[in-house]
């Protein structure tokens, strides 16, 4: 009978109940917890994206990064602060989508942890219906939340737990509580997230390059070098401009997804806090490689809530193959 619950069925519900019990995780499954309610609503808009035309569009304003705001990155945005405020262990939010870092409650009252996002990454392609997600990063908060984003500036060796939700052909979110990755799909009959895949890992090569070849006079020489040595050895390519999508494939069937420096994004363009760090943090916990170019990422010591960074990330041996370039 559909819709039924199955003896065999692991809901994130259940999987975080039992991981609440670890060391070191306890009430971050809260946290998760708040992050999947959010998502299935946002999931539910994305969905109807061009149903009612009140959510599809652009706001006609710019966010801190400059960016056109799509109406969804705000609706986004708006449920996870929602959510995650009521969830009473959070203390400081950060998102794309806010200049400064949100305080929900101090430490003395319960914060302990700081929550950093992209609300829907790749909102641009809404309008084309391809591939959109949230990303999140979960931090213990240093010191009082009244401290406000230096409170969450850690490098993301110090994540509890990241992932992403991907919108797609269908709604999965990919998640680590720092021992190993595992993958659950949105039920559309149950409302719930159902574990599908555990301990993902990342295929060790993979022949597939993922980046926008728009920009290679602009990559510096090492890149353009690299690019050229895949074009001689059988390298096939794949981009679709989105993030989560992007790194979702590349996590699944593996190969390499770069974003390096261009002249009009010197320091590149992707998040640390929230881009890089958290889809570092589950390439790495699946067995692959996540690096700037001259470093590990999650190395990275950010001085910025907001600030960019330079991405090669993948199966470690086409990330290695990269760097034997640069
Ligand atoms: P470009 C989407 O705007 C985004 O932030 C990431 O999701 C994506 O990887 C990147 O920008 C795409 O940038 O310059 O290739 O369009």
């Amino acid at each position: 009978m559909s819709g039924r619950i199955s003896d065999n069925l692991d809901t994130l519900p259940e999987y975080l109940r039992t991981a609440a019990q670890r060391d070191g995780i306890g009430t971050v499954a809260d946290v998760i917890s708040s992050i999947a309610l959010a998502t299935k609503s946002i999931a539910s808009k994305v969905r109807r994206a061009r149903i009612g035309g009140d959510v599809i569009g652009e706001v006609g304003a710019t966010n801190v990064q400059g960016e056109e705001q799509q109406k969804l990155d705000v609706i986004s945005n708006d449920l996870l602060i929602h959510c995650l405020s009521r969830c009473p262990h959070v203390g400081v939010l950060g998102s794309e989508e806010e200049d400064e870092v949100v305080v929900v409650r101090p430490a003395s009252a319960g914060g302990e942890y700081g929550v950093l996002f992209d609300p829907l990454d790749g909102s641009s392609n809404i309008d084309v219906a391809a591939g959109v997600g949230t990303i999140f990063s979960v931090l213990r908060s240093a010191g009082s939340a009244e401290s406000g984003a230096s409170s969450v500036l850690q490098p993301g060796s110090s994540q509890l737990a990241a992932g992403y939700v991907l919108y797609g052909s269908s709604v999965l979110m990919v998640l680590t509580l720092g021992d190993g990755v595992d993958m659950f799909v949105l039920d559309p009959e149950l409302g719930e997230f159902v574990r599908v895949q555990s301990r993902l890992q990342i295929p060790h090569d993979n022949k597939v390059r993922s980046i926008n070849g728009a920009y290679r006079m602009d990559f510096a020489e090492g890149y353009q070098s690299y690019l050229a040595w895949t074009e001689e050895n059988g390298y096939g390519s794949r981009y679709i401009g989105s993030m989560v999508a992007d790194v979702h494939r590349t996590l699944l069937k593996g190969g390499v997804f770069l974003y390096p420096a261009t002249a009009k994004a010197p320091s590149g363009k992707l998040r640390l806090m929230y881009e890089a760090n958290p889809m570092s943090m589950l390439v790495e916990q699946a067995g692959g490689s996540a690096v700037t170019g001259t470093g590990r990422i999650l190395d990275v010591e950010p001085h910025e809530l907001h600030q960019r960074t330079p991405v090669v990330l993948g199966s470690a041996g086409e990330v290695e193959k990269v760097l034997a370039h640069l």
